[in-house]
């Protein structure tokens, strides 16, 4: 493992953009596992679900072949009932927890082969279907694609919206905070705390992430219990949704995932029109959950939108800039959206200079640690959504500084899995697949400008 070092504490010249560029594309390259993209070699070796999907977008425009291979690859774990697959098992791979702890042979819907987790991530994956439509260079390929995964992202919906959905609301829940995506979030620490099990009763297990990166990089052992009580009560249950919604005690309903979700189906309607069938089912669902959003979520006091806790009752009390993503969907009003980006200064800071970007949580906050994971740490794929966001709202000038601090973070650092917000020190694993893809995706090389081959590109 290298030492996380600036490049320029190292007294290197940092690479231009056809030089990131061609840095980032290696990055992939190396994590490439013969039919899909491992998130880091050594860290994370399998495929991840809503990594894949960034991945794919990465790929969009230079490599066709390989976007479709990626998502293909991660639906070929796709269950009987619509749930994709946090992860996608290669055999072999040193991780915990292996398919040997999930045993998801205990359901009836799992798949016998590619082995999986049981659980799911954000759903990002229409989405980046549609972009590595848009991006092919082989069009009429391209559209065959679109025609082979519509189905399967439409089972992917439908289970979201059956098995995950309260009757009256157009939110969906997660039942783990690795279905998040943001692991160890603050959002998650009260309903976390609340919950009782016996840890002596605990299957035995033995982490090996804690092997492989910095300790206090990672969450700590208290949360990795918790994390493994869970999979253990599902997979008692035998991954049966409807006796996991009974007596799940973590249920929420998080303001990140649901926003992802608008976003797809609305691209997912716009795939079933691309390939000439019916885009309806697909607007009913973006409109249901972005309205749920709108009505259950919105924190008028903070001007951002808040995680609701199925399980207590009530909304929760952490804020962080997961927070700001329904800019991403188009879900705010034009006012609201205002009062979110005039509140940005709270959780931005300046990094990847002339870039700044936002925290997984704001440093303001009493609960702030710069190294510990999702507390803390600028994230690529946060920022990445904000831009997006930003971009939609006619904030050009704001994207591109954000835009440029995820390029800029890479330049200096390299591609990690997060970075310091004090130092832009690289942080968790190294030559991290998605924080290249979506280096890739905001400085894409059909975009280059000559004048770009001598430095970094920023709109001001
Ligand atoms: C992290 O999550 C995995 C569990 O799924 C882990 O810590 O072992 C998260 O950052 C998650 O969002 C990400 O998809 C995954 C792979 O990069 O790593």
């Amino acid at each position: 493992m290298s030492d996380g070092l600036l490049e320029s504490e190292r007294t290197v010249e940092p690479a231009d953009d056809a030089e990131l560029i061609g840095k980032a594309k290696a990055v992939l390259e190396a994590n490439w596992l013969g039919h899909a993209t491992s998130p880091s070699r050594r860290l994370y070796p399998h495929q991840w679900s809503w990594d894949a999907a960034c991945i794919a977008m990465g790929y969009a425009s230079w490599n066709q072949e390989r976007a479709e291979t990626e998502l293909r690859s991660l639906f070929s774990g796709q269950w009987r009932n619509g749930l994709l697959p946090h992860i996608v098992f290669t055999d072999g791979a040193r991780y915990f927890p292996g398919p040997e702890f999930w045993q998801t042979e205990r359901s009836r819907d799992a798949p016998e082969w590619p082995r999986t987790s049981g659980i799911v991530q954000p759903p990002i994956h229409a989405t980046a279907a549609l972009q590595v439509y848009r991006l092919a260079s082989d069009r009429a390929r391209a559209a065959v694609f679109l025609e082979e995964l519509l189905p399967k992202l439409a089972a992917w919906h439908a289970y979201l919206y059956r098995e995950r959905a309260q009757t009256d609301g157009g939110l969906v829940e997660i039942w783990h905070p690795w279905e998040s995506g943001m692991d160890n979030s603050p959002l998650w620490d009260v309903a976390l705390e609340r919950m009782s099990f016996d840890a002596e009763l605990l299957p035995e297990y033995e982490r090996v992430d804690v092997e492989v990166a910095e300790a206090a990089e990672r969450p700590s052992d208290g949360e990795y219990d918790r994390y493994v009580y869970l999979v253990s009560v599902f997979r008692e249950l035998a991954y049966d949704s409807s006796r996991i919604k009974r007596v799940t005690p973590f249920a929420l309903q998080p303001v990140l995932f649901n926003s992802l979700l608008v976003q797809s189906n609305r691209d997912l309607a716009e795939i079933a029109r691309i390939v000439g069938d019916n885009p309806e089912q697909f607007q009913t669902w973006a409109e249901s959950t972005a309205s749920a959003l709108e009505e259950t979520l919105w924190d008028d006091e903070h001007a951002v939108y808040v995680d609701y806790d199925v399980e207590a009752g009530g909304r929760v009390g952490a804020r962080t800039a997961a927070g700001l993503a329904p800019l991403y969907a188009g879900v705010p009003t034009r006012p609201r959206a205002e009062r979110m980006v005039e509140s940005l200064a709270d959780s931005r800071v300046e990094v990847g200079y002339p870039g700044w970007a936002v925290t997984s949580l704001a440093p303001s906050d009493p609960g702030f640690q710069p190294a510990r994971y999702w507390r803390g740490p600028v994230w690529p794929i946060l920022n990445w959504v904000l831009q997006r966001g930003l971009d939609r709202y006619g904030y050009a000038t704001l994207a591109a500084e954000v835009r440029s601090a995820i390029v800029e973070l890479a330049r200096s650092a390299g591609f990690w899995e997060h970075y310091s917000p004090a130092t832009g020190r690289g942080q968790g694993g190294e030559h991290f697949a998605w924080t290249a893809a979506l280096v890739l995706d905001v400085l894409r090389e059909d975009e280059l400008e000559p004048e770009a081959l001598r430095g970094p590109k920023i709109a001001h």
